[in-house]
């Protein structure tokens, strides 16, 4: 479902500071030795494995909760999108909530110490390498950092210095990274602001690709996006929505029209919480039902049509987003307020499918096709939809001289 129906091709892959613990709590969890509850008290528990942060103490650290998230999410994934001739691209993030929470304090600070940070990335990321033959794409610093007890003053100071420990590490081993992503911090205005500090830490505007942020409290204004993408320009960044619960795919686009994010992600991927993309219903553990929810409907109208590496064109009138994608693929995505007519001008040549979707009387978002229109070089694409609510997809179906 997450690679044919959602179009996902990015995942992030979360990494638990009680990683670097000599208890295995994530294995004890998995195998039923501790509750989900108790699980939450501990996840964050760091436990030095000694006093050194350039030696690893091999026993100081536990991956089963990496390897468990490869093994069902990411390796289903990369196999999925390898068949179809594309790949994933895997974003490591620390998450370092509670800390100290039921008395399960920890005995080092990740963000007060950036070379226990950067030791902690490299070994995660030597064990991806030397056990799966892959490590991740990305490095996002840290989530939410103004949430976590460790990283909530200075935010913007610690998410920069440790970048700069990580990603030196992390080279100096040979290690390539495609993307470095911050500040992730939860409320928009809050990213601005710690954006503002990390970028004044030296080295960071060297390092950093992508400037992320969360849009909680209110937060994800046009005016707080047009603040990041003015940010990100002056500084050749992408920029990228990295959480955000209840998001429809109205909020998606604002994200993409007014912050012109090169990626996107609502909440987790499936559960039975209503903030995910898939509702998952367990009543029957022999038979699971997986179902999208409504929000998330007319996601995949963007996520399947614009693809990796895809670049956000200019778009001069109309409540829209466009694409040329990496194979020359046009992708045109429009908010669908009205049956039309509606007029898409300045493609090229070429023969162009139509997806729309809507709300039947009182229902779900329903997604129905339009016939096929044909446009010469210079001509203006007509078309009209059966329903509106949803979004509207324009995209290309082959260009004159293709096979
Ligand atoms: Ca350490
Ligand atoms: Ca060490």
């Amino acid at each position: 479902m997450a690679v044919s129906q959602l179009g996902l091709n990015r995942i992030r892959l979360e990494l638990y500071g009680c990683v670097e613990n000599p208890v295995d709590v994530h294995g004890q969890f998995l195998n039923g030795q501790i509750s989900y509850e108790e699980f939450k008290t501990v996840g964050s528990q760091k436990i030095n494995d000694n006093n050194d942060p350039n030696i690893a103490n091999p026993r100081g650290f536990h991956f089963t909760f990496i390897d468990y998230q490869i093994d069902n999410m990411i390796l289903p994934m990369k196999r999925k999108l390898k068949a179809n001739g594309e790949s994933i691209r895997v974003n490591l993030c620390l998450v370092d909530f509670n800390n100290g929470k039921d008395g399960k304090v920890s005995n080092m600070s990740l963000g007060e110490n950036p070379a226990e940070y950067a030791e902690l990335v490299l070994e995660t990321f030597e064990h991806m390498r030397n056990k799966y033959g892959f490590a991740p794409d990305a490095l996002e610093i840290v989530n939410e950092p103004n949430n976590c007890t460790d990283w909530r003053t200075r935010t913007g100071a610690k998410v920069g210095t440790c970048m700069i420990a990580a990603v030196k590490r992390l080279t100096e081993n040979g290690f390539t990274l495609k993307e470095v992503v911050g500040p992730s911090s939860a409320e928009a205005d809050r990213a601005i602001a710690d954006f503002d500090q990390m970028i004044q830490v030296p080295g960071v505007s060297d390092l950093l690709t992508t400037f992320s942020y969360h849009k909680y409290s209110g937060t994800g204004t046009a005016a707080n996006r047009q603040a990041i993408l003015t940010r990100a320009q002056t500084h050749n960044l992408k920029t990228a929505m990295t959480e955000h619960w209840h998001d429809d795919h109205a909020k998606l686009m604002d994200d993409l029209q007014e912050a012109h994010i090169t990626y996107y992600q609502r909440w987790a991927y499936a559960a039975p919480h209503k903030s995910t993309y898939i509702r998952t219903d367990v009543t029957d553990p022999a038979n699971p039902v997986f179902t999208l929810h409504d929000q998330v409907r007319a996601m995949p109208q963007v996520f399947k049509y614009v693809r990796d590496k895809a670049v956000q064109i200019e778009v001069t009138s109309g409540d829209a987003a466009a694409y040329i994608n990496q194979d020359g693929r046009y992708a045109v995505i429009i908010q669908n307020a009205t049956q039309g007519p509606h007029e898409v001008i300045g493609l090229p040549a070429g023969v162009y499918g139509i997806t729309s979707s809507g709300r039947a009387t009182g229902g779900y978002l329903i997604e129905t096709s339009s016939p096929d229109v044909t446009i010469k070089a210079g001509e203006t694409l007509t078309f009209r939809v059966a329903t509106t609510g949803g979004l509207i997809t324009v995209f290309t179906k082959s260009t004159p001289g293709a096979r």
